[in-house]
């Protein structure tokens, strides 16, 4: 990790980028919370949507989102291959968001919601359509590959067990409670693993790897979507750990999409390197609060947020509460 393109690339993401970052996930994260518990899921993710794009366009970067809210030919605000950021001479960058990751968590007003975007040197984020993903993750401490997207559930189960000095049964796997999972719960068990379901949220899920102590998760599992997917690997790639993915391209419509950004190998199994290539930021807000995060608070007066920055050359985590007392600048 860490080695940069070039030095202006660096600094940047080190010195100001770091703080700047943490600004755009909290805007994000207070025009979503405005929202919660609306029932509105369209109506919340556009409004932190525009927030982050409308704070993202203040930055000194020649940013390209590469993970975005949509493909160019939908359109959508953020769409992928978007041009963002202010210029000004600052470094080109590769930017992957998810302005409100947990939509139906913000509409039910649910614990987990999150905004969050990561920024890394231009050209070093995989490029990934809106698709699925099958995805494995763990935390950090464990010799490489010792779980593998192309094991069974009960080898990774018991190799992940044997590593940890622990019986299968001290093991918890984080799993997205979808119809499309039934296999892999009943082998996770089989195993004789402990599964606990998300209804949604895998960046956070898998996030949650990096610490089994205080979280109680070992493993993350199964199929999520593509872009929360490098999100993930983002994170991962700051605070530790293993991930690897690989797309479902599973159609022809959705290969050619592949195709059109640069995918080769369909069938490509993607480790965190090759979906974060050097040196990135990774931040989230919480929207509503989480094992991860607290929520947004409005109070009389102020809105405090709670906001997670890290950076993979360095390894830093940086908890950032804030009170904001100028509330203009929400535009709520
Ligand atoms: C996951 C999860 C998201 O979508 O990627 C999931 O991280 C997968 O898609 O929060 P399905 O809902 O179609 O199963 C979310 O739950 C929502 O974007």
């Amino acid at each position: 990790m860490g080695s940069s393109s070039s030095s202006n690339t660096s600094t940047v993401l080190e010195r100001v980028l770091a703080l700047e970052i943490a600004r755009v996930t909290e805007r994000a994260a207070v025009a979503a919370a405005y929202l919660r518990g609306r029932g509105d899921e369209k109506a919340a993710d556009q409004a932190a949507v525009d927030a982050m794009r409308r704070e993202m366009n203040n930055l000194a970067i020649l940013g390209t989102v590469v993970i975005g809210e949509g493909e160019r030919d939908e359109a959508p605000m953020l769409f992928i291959g978007e041009k963002v950021g202010a210029g000004r001479g600052g470094p080109k960058v590769d930017i992957a968001v998810d302005p409100l990751e947990g939509t139906t968590l913000c509409a039910k007003n649910m614990p987990g919601a999150i905004a969050t975007m990561a920024v890394a040197e231009g050209g070093t984020l995989l490029n990934a359509p809106d698709v699925y993903m099958e995805k494995i993750a763990v935390g950090p401490g464990y010799a490489p590959g010792v779980v593998d997207l192309d094991a069974t559930p009960e080898e990774n189960i018991r190799a992940l067990a044997k590593a940890k000095g622990v019986k299968p049964a001290e093991i918890t796997a984080l799993i997205l409670d979808r119809p499309r999972h039934a296999d892999l719960v009943a082998a996770v068990r089989k195993a004789g693993a402990s599964v606990r379901f998300i209804t949604d949220g895998d960046v956070a899920g898998v996030i949650h790897t990096a610490d089994p102590e205080t979280t109680g998760i070992d493993i993350y599992m199964g199929v999520g979507g593509a872009p929360e997917g490098v999100l993930a690997a983002a994170a991962l790639a700051c605070i530790g750990g293993q991930i690897q993915g690989r797309l479902v391209l599973d159609t022809e419509e959705k290969r050619g999409r592949a195709a059109k950004m640069g995918i080769k190998d369909p069938a490509k199994k993607y480790r965190m390197e090759d979906m974060v290539r050097g040196d990135c930021v990774f931040a989230a807000t919480g929207v509503t609060t989480g094992s991860l995060l607290e929520g947004v608070r409005f109070k009389p007066g102020t809105v405090e947020t709670e906001t997670v920055v890290m950076r993979a050359a360095t390894g830093t985590v940086r908890w950032i509460r804030a009170e904001h007392r100028q509330l203009e600048k929400f535009l709520l």
